[in-house]
């Protein structure tokens, strides 16, 4: 658990606890969320029994309505994560560079990507510009040069969630998710498309997003970071339904299978029992917000570079 900095444990441990549910309900994140802010920045419930559903105390809570204040004041995840962990406030926070706002029709307003590199900040910039053909530009220029794992780690990551943070903010522009997503499958998928062009390998990796999941980009970063390996992976799509994952396995007798899911809703780990016998079974590898971790076991994967690693692993044996 985060060890939460006001001297309040004593209190706490007769206060009821709350759920995680609850606690994502009154905050309007979602659970996977809190569990990232958990896992990743050490934020998280204070009751933790073995066996026990997660309970958040009164005082976690608060920890969490503060982290959630600091970030929407524009400070990043993490900074606004050990603000909260040393007892902090919004004063002791460093002022943000906060990147120019746009002067070109479309703009209006900014997606924080707050401590981003400046390419990230192009990015925001121009995507709040609606400047379609210089997103795509700038992700291509960066592919070439620092490739797709960088790419999308260090640019793409940022501006996603701060158009993450922008939609629960303000209710977002749709427009602009719309224009970045497509950015994004044009400049990794082109570039992917190019690198393998030619290419063959004896079995494939197959990427798909989970039964009822629209959120799909990941897999076009997974793509082209594959690519760059000589992998030739097959691009499945939103939404693939169980039976048709089935189908697709037995159709192409792939190394590897990995399914994104994005939402709780959709990261429903009865996937697995899916995927057909074979005299060589695939890895089936599963990453995103929408799984859990612990329940996944050997199957979850916790970000872009590893999830190559293993895929690259299964392909070459
Ligand atoms: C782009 C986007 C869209 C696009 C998707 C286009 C596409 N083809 O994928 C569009 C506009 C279609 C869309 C629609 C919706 N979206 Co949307 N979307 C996003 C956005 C901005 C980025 C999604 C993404 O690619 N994330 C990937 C990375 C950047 O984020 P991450 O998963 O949190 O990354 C963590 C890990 O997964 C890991 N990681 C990062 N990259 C990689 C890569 C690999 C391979 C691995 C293994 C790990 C890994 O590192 C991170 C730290 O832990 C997110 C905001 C966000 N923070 O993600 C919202 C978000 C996912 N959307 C959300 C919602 C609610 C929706 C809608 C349902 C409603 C809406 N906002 O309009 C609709 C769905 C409509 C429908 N048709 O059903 C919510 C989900 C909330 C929840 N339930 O958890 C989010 C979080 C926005 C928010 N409110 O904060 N969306």
């Amino acid at each position: 658990m985060a060890q939460l900095p006001h001297n309040q444990g004593m209190e706490s441990a007769q206060a009821p606890a709350i759920t995680v549910a609850a606690v994502a309900r009154r905050l309007g994140v979602s659970p996977a969320t809190l569990r990232t802010w958990d896992r990743r920045y050490g934020v998280g419930p204070s009751e933790h029994s073995a066996g026990a559903h997660r309970r958040y105390s009164p005082d976690d809570l608060q920890a969490l309505e503060r982290m959630q204040a600091l970030i929407r004041a524009g400070v990043s995840t993490a900074d606004a994560a050990r603000a909260v962990l040393s007892g902090a406030g919004l004063a002791v926070v460093a002022p943000i560079a906060r990147p120019e706002a746009p002067s070109r029709p479309g703009g209006g307003a900014v997606i924080s990507v707050a401590g981003a590199i400046p390419s990230a900040r192009g990015l925001a910039r121009a995507a709040m510009c609606l400047d379609g053909r210089a997103c795509v530009d700038l992700i291509t220029e960066s592919l070439r040069e620092r490739g797709a794992v960088w790419t999308w780690d260090e640019i793409l990551v940022p501006v996603l969630t701060g158009l993450g943070q922008r939609w629960n903010d303000t209710g977002g522009t749709i427009e602009t998710e719309h224009l970045v997503s497509e950015s994004v499958k044009q400049a990794f998928g082109t570039y992917a498309h190019e690198l393998v062009r030619g290419e063959r390998t004896e079995r494939v990796v197959l990427l798909a997003a989970a039964p009822d999941e629209p959120h799909t980009l990941p897999l076009w970063a997974l793509a082209a970071a594959l690519a760059e390996r000589s992998v030739v992976s097959v691009q499945l799509g939103s939404r693939l339904p169980v039976h048709s994952l089935t189908s697709a396995v037995k159709r192409t007798g792939p190394a590897a299978v990995f399914v994104w899911s994005q939402t709780d809703e959709t990261g429903h780990l009865d996937l697995l029992e899916a995927i057909p016998d074979s005299r060589r079974p695939p890895l089936v590898l599963v990453g995103g917000p929408g799984w859990d971790p612990h329940a996944a076991q050997d199957h979850w994967v916790g970000d872009l570079s590893s999830a190559v690693t293993r895929l690259v692993r299964a392909v070459v044996g």
